[in-house]
């Protein structure tokens, strides 16, 4: 999509902090950190939101839960992580290119809401 802001981080326009980048993914870390730690996995091809994915989408979306775990303990995260995908106005989406954050460096709540 010409005028998203995380395609044309995704396809070099604009920088970002990159800390991983393959044909289909990037992530980079968060211009607001919630934590110590916190990345965003964003793939390269256009989604508005999780809601929007397809059967087609399913490869793609099982790479990003398998990253996590390779690029989390690249960021030191050896105690764990938390990943989060809001979906939708309600779902606390305010980025409409579906993005996974990767949030970890503390120990976070119990309370997920
Ligand atoms: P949300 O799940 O859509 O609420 O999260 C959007 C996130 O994108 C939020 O944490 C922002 O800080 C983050 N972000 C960013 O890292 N870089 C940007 O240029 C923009 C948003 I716009």
């Amino acid at each position: 999509m010409s005028d998203c802001l995380f395609c044309k981080i995704a396809a070099g326009e604009i920088p970002a902090k990159t800390i991983y980048e393959d044909d289909d993914v990037i992530a980079f870390h968060d211009i607001h950190p919630a934590a110590p730690v916190h990345f965003l996995l964003v793939p390269k091809t256009h989604l508005d939101s999780l809601a929007h994915a397809q059967t087609q989408h399913q490869p793609l979306l099982g790479k990003m839960m398998l990253l996590t775990s390779k690029l989390a303990a690249e960021q030191g995260l050896s105690d764990g992580y938390r990943t989060i995908i809001n979906t939708g106005h309600g779902g606390g989406q305010t980025f409409f290119h579906l993005h996974m954050h990767i949030i970890g460096g503390k120990t976070l709540s119990t309370n997920i809401s």
